[in-house]
Formats: structure tokens, C-alpha cells, sequence
């Protein structure tokens, strides 16, 4: 029951992702009513949606999970070091079962319209079915990366072949045996994708627009032993992680990459090749600071691609041209080796951009490649299309659309002024994508859930953030990415992957910085929030 006749439930939450889940979890075990909507037909959020070939995490699964129930991390079991996307699945789908998370969610509901009801206080919204749920809160767990980008290529809609999107791929997987496959992006699901496309498709053909950064993932099945260490002690391992930058465990090498010498240079960055994934950004401290530091990074890519690639020509299309760290690096298995198949053609689209789609396959400026099947791994509309899909309205009408018209705007990432008693899981501002996400998933649940019992015990009845809380925010993430590599380049960071968006550095940068911050907010008696009494 909630604790207001008026509403139907304390809180709704949109999306049963892990941030969803853990969110109606931690809600219903303290004691407030929730309604959850999602509009897949079961759990997993991400892991749901993304089933394309070779979707796999490039966190270590050990760390890639809950810690909320020691009981779950103590006996789930792990078979790979780097969980491919079934098993993932399988954990949410297991989690949904051992917490009875289903019976919170209504599935196969969108949620199209969420608005404010100034004169009650509480949040009204319409799902696609036409269904209204008033709820006191409103906390949104809509993801970072789930707003499919299908780019405005003339002709898409005429193809007759087969049409998928990594991000939607097919439950029932898509048949590429005996078939000329086409993929469109280089980016993190694409090098996932296309060595397995190329073992069983006839034919494929990779229309590359950006040559990407990847390195190998070198994953392995994870040995019962090293699981049973850090089970030892899950919670010192877990408290260690988090105090890492991005709750990744690892730190950078302090050294610049210009104090060594080039052998020993060569030799650092071999050796986080060979140890492979994402720590390899971590080889020297400024590689995504400092330009000429990151042109060593450069350099080191440009010679493993001359070195694994064997067609001078095709290797030559490969070496990436923007700088390292712009982007977000890939990891793949056997991505450069891919191009040494004689089934695999690259096609440079920078050199020859696509004309149009059409019926039979993709013309270019300079051939016509017939396809049966065209796969988009052309990215989302990342942190703030999830949001923006939804007509999401605050105070006085007045839509989320609009006032984030010139980029968002948000107080720690959670909070919009003007838009009371809402909360947004993982949202632009915080450091959702730049963490171990189901680490910072849990630090917002935990601090949502925090902030709703402080309401409870004082008596209050609304929250939203300051207007000058939320704008010194915003100068502040500004100012902490000055002068580095990543906020100046144009990736989905910074909305430069969707044509119009505004452009602007989305993510907080220093967690666990970040956590020490909300914490503080929070002690303060939420400190940069506007609060109200019923
Ligand atoms: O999307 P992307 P993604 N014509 O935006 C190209 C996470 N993730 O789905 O760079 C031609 O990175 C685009 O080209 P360009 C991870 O955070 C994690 O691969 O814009 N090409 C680019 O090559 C990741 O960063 C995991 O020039 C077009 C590609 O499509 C994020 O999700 C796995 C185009 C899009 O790359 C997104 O990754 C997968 C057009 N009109 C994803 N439009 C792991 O955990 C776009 N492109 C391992």
C-alpha cells in the first residue's frame, strides 16, 4: 500500500535492467509500494536487447554483478572471465527469481508519457496501452545505451533483404549461413559481431566510417580457483574495486608515456596488450591527456594492425586516424585477425561514402555490394535519448524535451530542477558509462532509496534540484574534462554520433570522487535540493 490514499504506488519505476531490478528490490524490502513498467518482455535490460553474436561484457564478472546479497555472490557461479551475453541473462533472469522481482514489473508496457500533477504532487503516467498510474515518485531506470541510432541512410527502408540492429537483434537469432552479410559501424558491438558473422556467413562486407581503436579481450573460462579467492572475501574485493577509478579495480601506470624510453615504452604497452581489455587505456597515466603521449598510443595501434593484417591495403583502411581515448575502446576476440579471411571485405566509407540502400543491397560512390542480410551496429543515442523518448513533464507542463533542448542538464547526474520528486538511475552527469555500471547502478539505488526514507522521517513531501545547484553541476563537469582528449572529440559521449543533438560532455568523470560527493549532499540535508513539506 503506499503511504498517500491519493497515488497508486510510492514509486514507479520505468526499466527492468539492473538498475530496475535492483531498484523495486531495495524499494520493496524497506517498505515502499512500487510499480515497474518495462518495455521488453522480461528482465535484463541491456542483455536483453543486445543478443547479437558474440555480445559479451568487457567488465570481468566477478566484478560485472550484484552486490547487494552476499548469499547471491557467494553462490552464483561464473563460467568465464568476461560473461558472454546468455549467461549475463541467465544471472538477471536468476536474480528476478531468487528476489520474486517479476510480480513488480508490468512487461511489454512502454511507458509514453510521464507527467507531474502540480496540484497533487505526484507523477501521472500513461503506458502505451493506455493504462494511468499516479505514483508519489518517479524514478527512472531507462539505461544509458537503449535508444537504438538507426541512422537516416537514404533508401534503408527499401532493402529487401534481411534489416537488424545490434541493439534489437532478434530473439530468435538471424541465419547467416550460405548468406552475404553487410554490417554497417566498428564500433564496441561491431568488432564483438563481425568475427563471428565471418565464420558463418558466405560473405561479409564491413562498411567502416571510423576506424576503431580495439584491443584483444583474451578471454578464458574463469578458473574455479580464482573465483573461490575472491569469494574469500567478496566485500573486501568489492570495497577495493570502488575505490578505484570507475570501480574498475585498477589503476593507471603513474608514468608519463614520454619519461621511458621508446624500447621500454613498446614494452609496457606490449604487455597490456597481451594482458588485454579495458585496462590497457591505463598503460601510462596521460595517454588521453597529453597530444604527444597519445600519439605513442597511436603508433602502438597502426604497428599491431601492420603486424596482425596482411593485405597492406586493408591494414592501411584500419589504422585509426582520430585519437586514441576519443572514443571508447573496443575489445574484441580475433576482430583484426578477421580481415586475413577471404570471405571478409572491408569497404573504407571515407573514401567511398554509401550513395543509398538499396533493394539488393548498398551503393556507394564507387560499387554496389548485393546483400541478403544488413546489420546496423550503428550505436545508440546515448544517456539522453532513453529519456527523451518518454514525453516526460515537470512542473507546470513544462517537458524534459525542451529544457534540455541545448544538452542536459542535471544536479549529481539524478535530478532535473523543475522536474520534482523525479530521480534518474545512471543519468547524464553522473558516471554511469565511465564505471563498472552495475557498481554505480547500485551506489544511485542505494542513495535514491536513502534520500526517499529522509523524506519519510521528516515529514517532506517533494525534492528536486536547485536551479544554481544544478548549474554550478554542469560548470563543474565541464571544467573537470578541460583540455582532455575525450570531452573534444566526437563520439556518443558527447552526442557527436546523432546528427543534431546538442553537443556536450554527458558523464561525470571521478568516481569514486562522485560517491563521496552524494554521500556529503546527502549529510548535508541534501544540500543543493529544493525541499517541501506535504
Ligand atoms: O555503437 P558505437 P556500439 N554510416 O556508437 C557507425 C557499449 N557496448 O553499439 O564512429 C556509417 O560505438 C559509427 O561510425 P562513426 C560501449 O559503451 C559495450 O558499437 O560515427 N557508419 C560507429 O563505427 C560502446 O561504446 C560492449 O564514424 C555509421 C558505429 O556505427 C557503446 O555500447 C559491447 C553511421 C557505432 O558505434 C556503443 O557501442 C557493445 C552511418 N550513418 C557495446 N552511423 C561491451 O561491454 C553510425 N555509424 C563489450
Amino acid at each position: 500500500m503506499p503511504s498517500n490514499p491519493s497515488v497508486d504506488f510510492d514509486a514507479i519505476v520505468i526499466g527492468a535492467g539492473f538498475a530496475g531490478m535492483a531498484m523495486v528490490h531495495r524499494l520493496n524490502r524497506d517498505g515502499f509500494s512500487v510499480q515497474g513498467f518495462e518495455t521488453g518482455a522480461d528482465v535484463g535490460g541491456t542483455w536483453y536487447w543486445n543478443r547479437y553474436p558474440g555480445a559479451r561484457c568487457d567488465v570481468p564478472s566477478l566484478q560485472y554483478s550484484y552486490q547487494f546479497s552476499e548469499e547471491l555472490q557467494q553462490e552464483w557461479e561464473w563460467s568465464e572471465h568476461y560473461a558472454p551475453q546468455p549467461e549475463i541473462l541467465r544471472y538477471a533472469n536468476h536474480v528476478a527469481e531468487r528476489f520474486d522481482l517479476r510480480r513488480f514489473f508490468r512487461f511489454n508496457t512502454a511507458v509514453t508519457l510521464a507527467e507531474f500533477d502540480e496540484a497533487n504532487g505526484h507523477w501521472k503516467i500513461t503506458a502505451a496501452d493506455g493504462s494511468v498510474t499516479r505514483a508519489h515518485y518517479l524514478i527512472t531506470a531507462v539505461g544509458c545505451l537503449s535508444a537504438a541510432n538507426t541512422p537516416d541512410i537514404p533508401g534503408l527502408n527499401t532493402f529487401a533483404g534481411q534489416l537488424v540492429h545490434t541493439g534489437h537483434w532478434p530473439d530468435e537469432g538471424v541465419a547467416m549461413e550460405g548468406k552475404r552479410v553487410g554490417v554497417i559501424g566498428t564500433g564496441s558491438s561491431a568488432v564483438q559481431a563481425i568475427p563471428i558473422i565471418a565464420e558463418e556467413a558466405e560473405h561479409l562486407t564491413v562498411f567502416q566510417r571510423t576506424a576503431t581503436y580495439t584491443v584483444p579481450a583474451h578471454n578464458r573460462p574463469l578458473a574455479p580457483e580464482e573465483a573461490q579467492e575472491v569469494k574469500r572475501d567478496y566485500k573486501g574485493f568489492r570495497e577495493f574495486c570502488s575505490s578505484k577509478p570507475g570501480a574498475y579495480g585498477m589503476l593507471p601506470n603513474m608514468q608519463s608515456a614520454l619519461e621511458v624510453s621508446d624500447a621500454e615504452r613498446q614494452q609496457i604497452y606490449e604487455k597490456a596488450w597481451q594482458a588485454g581489455g579495458i585496462p590497457f587505456s591505463g598503460s601510462f597515466y596521460d595517454i588521453t591527456y597529453d597530444l604527444k603521449a597519445n600519439d605513442t598510443a597511436q603508433a602502438f595501434f597502426h604497428g599491431k594492425i601492420r603486424e596482425i593484417v596482411k593485405n597492406p591495403e586493408t591494414a592501411r583502411k584500419l589504422l585509426p586516424k582520430h585519437r586514441f581515448g576519443v572514443k571508447r575502446l573496443c575489445v574484441d576476440t580475433n576482430y583484426y585477425e578477421t580481415f586475413n579471411r577471404a570471405n571478409v571485405a572491408l569497404v573504407d566509407l571515407t573514401e567511398e561514402p554509401i550513395e543509398r540502400i538499396t533493394e539488393a543491397g548498398i551503393r556507394t560512390t564507387a560499387a554496389t555490394y548485393e546483400l541478403d542480410i544488413l546489420v546496423l551496429a550503428t550505436g545508440f543515442d546515448a544517456l539522453t535519448g532513453p529519456l527523451l523518448r518518454i514525453d516526460i513533464r515537470g512542473a507546470g507542463g513544462t517537458r524534459l524535451r525542451d529544457v534540455w533542448a541545448h544538452g542536459a542538464e542535471t544536479y549529481l547526474g539524478v535530478s532535473v530542477a523543475g522536474f520534482p520528486n523525479m530521480f534518474i538511475l545512471s543519468g547524464p552527469g553522473s558516471p554511469s558509462v565511465l564505471t563498472n555500471m552495475v557498481v554505480s547502478i547500485e551506489q544511485h539505488v542505494g542513495w535514491v532509496a536513502d534520500c526517499l526514507h529522509y523524506l519519510r522521517a521528516q515529514g517532506l513531501q517533494r525534492i528536486e534540484a536547485d536551479a544554481a545547484a544544478q548549474q554550478a553541476w554542469g560548470e563543474e563537469l565541464v571544467a573537470m574534462v578541460a583540455g582532455s582528449i575525450i570531452a573534444t572529440g566526437n563520439s556518443w559521449y558527447t552526442g557527436a554520433n546523432i546528427p543534431g543533438k546538442p553537443r556536450r560532455f554527458m558523464v561525470h568523470v571521478d568516481y569514486p570522487g562522485y560517491v563521496k560527493r552524494c554521500a556529503e549532499v546527502a549529510a548535508d540535508g541534501y544540500r543543493g535540493f529544493k525541499l517541501a513539506g506535504g
